[in-house]
Order: C-alpha cells, then structure tokens, then sequence
C-alpha cells in the first residue's frame, strides 16, 4: 500500500473534523428538540379560560384549566366546503403571530396539534351562526352549524390568542391557549354598520380596512349610503351622468369620487368572503340633490340645480308623480340588485321635508314595488312606515320611537339605530375633534348601557338587529373615520351578538381595554376615551 501524502492525510482531517462537527450539531438538535417536546407536556401552564380577551361576550363559557399550546407544530383542518375559512384564520394567525400553519397538510407527520374546523347539525339551538368550541391539550374543535357559524367561531379563537408567546418554555414560540368550552349564538340576526360615502367618499380600501375589523366582532352585514344631497357614489351604466356629474362633489368642496360596478364587487366579495353581506342605500325621494343634478329631469324640488357642498338636509326631492322618476329607479334598482347577492336593498325615505304627504307614500309604495319586482326586501329610514308596509319590508329606526311601534304593528321587522344611542357620528364629549351633536354627545359608555331589546318597546319577534351608523360630514378618511366607530361600534356588536345578562358594563370596561392592542396592530387609532384603562 502506498503512504498517504501529506496532502492527503490533511484531507482525511479535514474531513473527520468536519463529520464530527455536524454529528455533535445534529445530536444537539435532536436533543434540545426532545428535550423541548418533554419540556412542553410538563410544563404547559394551567390557564384560566375566561372572557378578558372576548366581544362579543359568548352565551356559555366552562374552563377546564389546561392549556393547548399554538405553534410550529400545529395545522388546521377543515371540513369540505369550509377550507376558506382554515385559510383566513391561518392567514390571521401569521398576521399576530407569524407562525405558518398549514390548512389540511398532506403530511401529518410533524403535526402535534390542531385546530379542527366542522360542520354539525346537532346543536339545542338552530342559530345559523352558532358554533361550539371545544379547547383541549392537543386539539381545538370548532363545530359550527353553517360556514357562517365556523367564520365566528374562528374570531373567537383568534381572541383568544394572547399577544405575547410564551418564549420561556420553549426553545422555540408557543402561543398558550386556556382550555374549556364555549357554546355561542348571536341575539340578533342582523349586527351592521354603516358607512356613508356620499358626504365624502371613502376609498375601496378604508372600506375593506373598516370591514376587516369588524369581522372580528361579529358584525354580519354593512350598509353602504351610496347617495345622498352631495354625491352619487355608484356607478349605474343605464344612467351615466350619475357618477360623471353626481359623483364629483362631496362635502366642504372635496373631490368626491364613486366605485366601479367592478370596485362594488371587489367590495361585495372582500365582505363576503367574512360572512358579511352588503346591503346599499340609494336614498330616495329626498337627499337626491347630486342625482337631479347629473338628470334635472327626476327633480320635484323646482329650485335651481347646483352642486351642494354643505351638510344641510330636506332641501331636495324627486319629482314623485313622473313616469320618468321610476323607469329612472326601476333602472338603478336592477343594476344594483345584479351586483348584490344578499337579500336587502335600501330605499332611504327619510328627511324628505319638501316632498308632500301624499306625494312621499305613493313615492314608497312605488319604489318597494320596484325592490321587490327585482327579487330583494326594502329596507326605509323609519318615516317609510307611514306608507303600505306590510311584514316583507324592513323599517330602520333612526329618530322616532312611535314609527318603530307603526312598523311592528304593521307587521315589519325593525332595525334600531336611534340617533342618541347608536349613531357613530355624534362626538363623545365637548372634547371631541369630530362629529356632530344634535342627537347628543355620545361617551362610550352610553353608547354601550342601553338595551336594543326593550329601548323601542315593540315585540321582540320584530327586532330583527341594529345598526350603528357613520354620517360623514364631519370625516374623509380612514383615521377619522376610526376615531369616531371605534371603539364606539365594538360595544355596538356586543349589543347585537351578546344577551342582557351576559352584557355588563365593569365586564366589558375591562374586555374593552383588552382590544387595544389588536386595534394598534390594526393600525385603528380609536378615540382613547378616558372611561377606559387601555391596555398598554
Ligand atoms: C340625519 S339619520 C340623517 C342624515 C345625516 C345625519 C347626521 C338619517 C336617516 N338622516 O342625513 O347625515 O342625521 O347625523
């Protein structure tokens, strides 16, 4: 055998050298991993699960004291038809987290836990939305009784995520989660904002951003007032110069703006794909200044025609008695009802000061017909109950109490959003940088302490939800929109889900400090009101 050269023998060094290095790094690995894993079943901490973290407060909560640890281990499983909703809460879950968990992974093999996503029929209750959420050590299961039920099952999940890991048990991120179970259903079948982006026009994207978030609280459908006295904010092909003149005035001589039908269903799917449902607003026979403008032909007013700027209200009308004014409406009706899958449109009706009696009943009597001929229910601002209403049509309660009673009485379902409880455009107190008062200053905890169950005295059969709405005089964008919703409409969706004795204001005092740190990740900037001990 030949000698080794002392090249070679250097190589051959270099080489063990190297082999024991990995060896000795591998078996580090492995050790500290097994180690970690053995560590992990010891000394998972025994949480408590409670409701600090959670709005809207759930029907039914049983702690079992464990925990149930979130991290690179876990995967998310779904039942068919609901692997979307894996995606958002995976999607979510590396927003606050930046964990990466994958939805029905072909591989289980490195999966420890999990959070399994399904559909079941036998719940006591046949809520659509409710769901029942079973936390243990190593599996989470959430039981919906729709995709509807399992889109709010997941945000309560994500609530119940705590901020910060618990990095000192492990070598790597856990996320302790409280075991137990939570049995929920919402109150209420209808749980809505609105936002009006006639007095100044919001972008697609705020509008999302607004949306996002209030998925998080349940919300289930938001109403978009797409015109009003200073803008028509949806594009109509039938009637062009709605948009190309109507649509480029907004309050204080701003630019305004409108959507594409495209914009719209980018808006509609975005929403829907968070179980929320869109129901537009074209406010009619009053508040139609920017619509006579671009058609001088529908207007019943008689006075010049000019771009209005200003925040006044009942100055305008549609001429109700011509023929022109409903092929008009009959035209924008279709096109809307063919953007928008839910089951609402929304005919305004209200403040039309300068439309005669009998002039604004025939208007409503004829523009419901026309809702309804396009296969949708109306929806009126509560002055619509004094024409033929019957039980298919839907009054919103804004400003008197006696028009919710004609509506129940007339069989309607009623929204509440009584001005001095629930409007989101009110200031909070003389403080205030934003908003308007002639409802009254409205501080966070008034506009919690009231009960939509009793405050209209009308049966409870005929309450179909509430709605806080967001007038935009006095705000054009998302920073100012935030200021004056939140943390107002939080409250607003505890109000819709929660029932009266699992709503109390200590309780939610301190459930509500506990969102500022989700709102700041969210970039909300909420108005920080002093009745509440933010969290840091
Ligand atoms: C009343 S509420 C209105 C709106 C205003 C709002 C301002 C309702 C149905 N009509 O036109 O924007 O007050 O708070």
């Amino acid at each position: 055998m030949k000698a080794k050269t002392t090249s070679q023998i250097y190589k051959q060094q270099l080489f063990m050298k190297t082999f024991l290095k990995t060896t000795a790094l591998l078996l580090t690995v492995i050790l500290l991993s097994s180690c970690a894993e053995r560590k992990r079943d010891l000394d998972m901490p025994n949480l408590e699960l409670t409701t600090d973290y959670l709005i809207p407060h759930p029907l039914e909560v049983t702690a079992t004291n464990s925990s149930f640890p979130l991290d690179q281990y876990t995967a998310i499983t779904t039942d068919e038809g609901l692997e979307d909703i894996g995606l958002f809460l995976s999607e979510k879950i590396t927003a606050a987290t930046n964990l990466k968990l994958e939805v029905n992974p072909s591989d289980m093999k490195l999966i420890e836990t999990v959070i399994s996503i399904q559909l079941s029929t036998n719940f006591e209750n046949d809520n659509p939305e409710a769901y029942k959420l079973s936390i243990g050590k190593n599996e989470i299961t959430l039981h919906a009784a729709s995709a509807a039920g399992a889109f709010r099952g997941i945000q309560t999940i994500r609530q119940l995520i705590p901020e910060q890991s618990n990095d000192a048990l492990e070598v790597y991120s856990i996320w302790t989660i409280p075991t137990g179970e939570i049995f929920d259903a919402p109150q209420f079948a209808y749980r809505s904002a609105m936002l009006d982006v006639a007095r100044h026009f919001f972008s697609v994207e705020d509008v999302k951003k607004y949306i996002d978030v209030l998925s998080y609280y349940k919300i289930n459908n938001f109403h978009l007032h797409l015109s009003d006295d200073q803008g028509w904010r949806i594009e109509i092909k039938s009637w062009p110069l709605l948009t190309e003149i109507g649509g480029q005035t907004a309050v204080g001589g701003g630019e305004g703006g409108f959507y594409t039908q495209d914009e719209y269903t980018d808006i509609v799917n975005y929403a829907a794909r968070r179980y929320i449902n869109i129901v537009p607003e074209i406010d009619m026979p009053g508040h139609t200044n920017a619509a006579s403008l671009a058609y001088p032909i529908l207007d019943g007013a008689g006075k010049e025609l000019k771009p209005y700027t200003g925040i006044d209200v009942g100055f305008s009308t549609f001429d109700t008695r011509k023929d022109t004014v409903y092929a008009f409406i009959d035209d924008v009706v279709r096109e809307l009802a063919a953007l928008t899958p839910g089951q609402y449109i929304h005919i305004g009706g209200d403040e039309s000061l300068v439309t005669k009696k009998d002039d604004f009943i025939y208007f409503i009597d004829r523009a419901t017909k026309i809702v309804e001929k396009h296969g949708k229910k109306m929806i009126g601002w509560d002055e619509v109950v004094h024409a033929d209403m019957n039980e298919n049509a839907t009054v919103q309660y804004w400003g008197k109490k006696e028009n919710a009673q004609i509506g129940a009485k007339k069989g309607m379902k009623v929204i509440l959003s009584p001005g001095e409880k629930a409007y989101l455009d009110m200031k909070y107190d003389e403080q205030s940088e934003y908003g308007l008062i002639w409802a009254g200053y409205i501080p966070v905890d008034v506009a919690y302490n009231w009960s939509p169950e009793t405050y209209a005295d009308i049966p409870q059969e005929n309450i179909l939800g509430i709605e806080a709405p967001l007038w935009s005089e006095t705000i054009s964008n998302i920073d100012e929109l935030s200021y004056l919703a939140f943390p107002r409409v939080i409250g607003y969706a505890e109000l819709g889900w929660s029932i009266q004795e699992s709503r109390d204001w200590e309780s939610y005092k301190t459930r509500l400090a506990n969102q500022a740190p989700y709102l700041r990740s969210e970039g909300i900037k909420y108005y920080p009101s002093k009745l509440i001990d933010w969290r840091e």
